[in-house]
């Protein structure tokens, strides 16, 4: 294997999109996309809200200034946002022991006993990027909101999870059109914390790096239907692991109902699936185990047309950009 030029542009085939090679290029990774967005999105339940708004600015800001390597910002919740918290912690919580993955219950009691998880505070995302990086080397950087599937696939690469730091509308304490803290903290943050599903997480966005707009596309279906809305069976039942699931009591219950249809996990197929972001999915893709989906996600990228392999270094936090062998 040869190592390649630093520059994206003396890479042999021309028009390779750019991507991070260091963890601070990530900074650059900020694309937000307007859909959802309560400023301009009048089915937004803070769109006529201008306190929530004014609320969201400032929130935004936060994440707007950060630069890789700074302290998390802490943000003071107010009353009226923990107790939106503590009706989705309340509700969620008496259902996952029935309906979750093991992974998953075993995150959330780990938070639960050392990261100060419960329904009277929001846990700050600072206190909960050092206890994954303690445990699976993932750590937090805040985001104002959603962005390009590009650059949110690019962060995983470096185990770099973008997370929003603001809090739904209390209007609705049971639906998010966009991602806000409850989905972060209760969907994802647990399952980041085991292993098998962090190299997953990260495989996932490697393979993202420098692809076409096709391939993100894929990768972002692929990413939907795994890390969102993935259910895997686990001593003969099925069980949920995607945190869209894991942070939406009406779509979890649905999608365990025998309701919906259900799908072996193939990337192939999986990646092709159209879906929902407005409703409860049709139909949902089930993982024998998480070894299992990555040895599959693994096959699926390896055929990913690409002038390049990447390969992370831990040591330096960044990604090597070698010729294809
Ligand atoms: N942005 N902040 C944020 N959070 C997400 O979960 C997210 C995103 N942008 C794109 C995205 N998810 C999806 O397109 C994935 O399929 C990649
Ligand atoms: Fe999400």
């Amino acid at each position: 294997l040869k190592r390649v030029a630093d520059d994206v542009r003396c890479m042999p085939e021309e028009k390779v999109p750019w991507f991070p090679r260091q963890i601070k290029d990530l900074d650059r990774c900020n694309m937000l996309i307007t859909k959802f967005d309560p400023d301009m999105d009048h089915d937004h339940p803070g769109y006529n809200d201008p306190e929530y708004r004014k609320r969201r600015t400032v929130i935004s800001e936060l994440a707007f200034r950060y630069k890789q390597g700074d302290p998390l910002p802490v943000v003071e919740y107010t009353a009226e946002e923990i107790s939106t918290w503590r009706q989705v912690y309340q509700q969620l919580r008496g259902i996952y022991p029935s309906l979750a993955c093991k992974q998953f219950l075993d995150g959330l009691q780990q938070l639960e006993k050392e990261c100060g998880y419960g329904e009277d505070r929001i846990p700050q995302l600072r206190e909960v990027s050092a206890f994954l990086k303690e445990r699976t080397g993932f750590q937090l950087r805040p985001v104002a909101g959603l962005l390009s599937a590009r650059d949110f696939l690019a962060s995983l690469a470096f185990r770099v999870f973008q997370c929003t730091q603001y809090i739904r509308h209390s209007s609705a304490p049971m639906h998010s059109p966009e991602p806000d803290c409850c989905h972060e903290l209760l969907g994802h943050i647990p399952m980041l914390a085991d292993k098998e599903f962090a190299q997953f997480s990260q495989e996932i966005g490697l393979a993202s790096l420098g692809v076409s707009d096709e391939d993100i596309e894929k990768l972002s279906t692929l990413y939907w239907f795994t890390v969102e809305f993935g259910l895997c069976k686990q001593n003969g039942a099925v069980k949920a692991y995607g945190a869209g699931l894991l942070s939406s009591y009406g779509e979890l219950v649905y999608a365990l109902s025998n309701e919906p249809e259900y799908k072996p996990f193939a990337p192939e197929e999986t990646a092709v699936q159209p879906y929902q972001d407005q409703t409860y999915q049709p139909v949902y893709f089930v993982s024998e185990s998480f070894e299992d989906a990555k040895m599959k996600l693994r096959k699926y990228s390896a055929n990913i047309k690409r002038p390049f392999t990447v390969r992370y270094d831990p040591f330096t936090c960044s990604v090597e950009v070698l010729d294809q062998p």
